[in-house]
């Protein structure tokens, strides 16, 4: 069977880190991994890539330590096919606003981009390499290695990520490449704002985000990952819509000296009045990833071994995980139904816009299908182990 080809989207983040792991670890008949798009979120975008350059140094020391044993060496995916890293932006387009709300009204500035400037990728590589290099901290040393490595598990990419997201949708079939959205959603709203049918051609968009019955992580109501950035998430919503603008955010006016045409972020220019299709995505919110639990006592009793044969992953992935597990509580699993379930087509909308009369309209409003259950909701933490240390 062909592998499923992807694109991670990612702000990672300790949760982020075990993912990826897991994704690495596959088979290559199962997933192919075109591209690492890397996004602020929880942390600055210089620390995001930082842990992606943490994650592949310690995958290639686990592989060289696996093969010294003569062990099953695994992360065979990543080793059929590289990964591209790209760099995406520092800031949510909704924060890019209020900054540039405030400059216009000070001393209406029209020039964003040089007003507050997106780190280009050359440059953001260059002083996630110079910080590494200036701080002396022998603990970050091999981020430096890993960028300098060119034998790396990576690609490291000079384009904006959204770009490269655009370029592989566009060089790829038609519903051939699965976006898999872990952080906000800023990245495809930026390559959906800028070539909207080259954005469509996704197969289908996989979001963890937004939350439907459970209180917010982030908010008594609010997701982290949409509340982040709720105009980006709005925007990529809204392209499930039969008709996008019943639930897209308002547009900012733009300001003054921009030429006609232009819409640097954060003034993306809306979608055009047809579009070839809708966007396929599926969600899992909180409701559903609370369910999957990954709990410290599995995860000590199946690191134990391994430690004790030092195994350079474990070490790291105990270290990391271990001060998790210090704030959070273990979530009660909850696994009420066998085999995975979506609630297709359900209208789930970011509202930023309020009501413009059509809320009853059936023509209105998103159309996302929605994670409810998964075969995994029992075993999801051994079984992420067992596939990330080849157990
Ligand atoms: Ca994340």
């Amino acid at each position: 069977m062909a592998p499923r080809k992807v694109i991670i989207d990612t702000d990672p983040g300790v949760d982020d880190i075990l993912a990826m792991l897991l994704a690495c670890a596959c088979l290559p008949e199962e997933l192919e991994i075109l591209l690492i798009s890397v996004t602020y979120g929880n942390i600055d975008v210089q620390s995001c890539i930082r842990n992606v350059l943490s994650l592949f140094h310690h995958v290639q020391k686990e592989i060289a330590w696996r093969k010294s044993q003569g062990r099953n060496i695994g992360f065979e995916t990543i080793r059929r096919s590289k990964p591209l890293v790209a760099v995406g932006p520092e800031h949510p387009l909704s924060d890019d606003m209020l900054m540039a709300d405030f400059f216009h009204g000070k001393d209406g500035l029209g020039g964003i981009h040089e007003s507050h400037p997106h780190l280009s990728p050359n440059d953001a590589w260059t002083s996630v390499l110079s910080a590494v290099k200036t701080s002396g901290d022998p603990a970050t040393s091999h981020i430096a290695d890993e960028l300098a490595n060119s034998n790396a598990l990576f690609t490291p990419s000079n384009e904006p990520a959204h770009q490269e997201i655009l370029r592989l949708l566009k060089e790829n079939e038609p519903d051939s490449v699965t976006i898999i959205a872990i952080g906000p959603l800023t990245n495809l709203a930026l390559a959906a704002a800028e070539d909207p049918e080259a954005f469509l051609r996704v197969k289908e968009v996989v979001v963890m985000g937004g939350t439907i019955n459970e209180p917010g992580n982030i908010t008594p109501v609010g997701e982290f990952n949409t509340f982040a950035d709720s105009v980006a998430a709005a925007r990529v919503y809204a392209l499930t819509s039969p008709n996008p603008f019943t639930t897209m955010p308002p547009t900012p006016p733009t300001p003054p000296g921009t030429a006609k045409g232009q819409h640097p972020p954060p003034f993306l220019a809306p979608y055009p009045k047809s579009l070839s299709r809708q966007l396929r995505v599926t969600m899992f919110p909180l409701d559903i990833t609370e369910r999957h639990v990954l709990t410290r006592g599995e995860f000590r009793k199946t690191m134990e071994p391994i430690l004790a044969a030092n195994s350079p992953l474990a070490e790291w992935a105990t270290a990391f995980l271990n001060a998790t597990f210090n704030k959070i509580e273990s979530l009660q699993s909850n696994s009420g139904e066998a085999g995975w379930k979506v609630n297709e087509d359900e209208d789930i909308r970011i509202e930023t816009s309020g009501d413009s009369g059509n809320w009853l309209s059936s023509k209105a409003g998103n159309r996302i299908d929605r994670c409810v259950a998964t075969p995994g909701e029992t075993t999801f933490g051994g079984y992420l182990l067992k596939r990330v240390f080849s157990l």
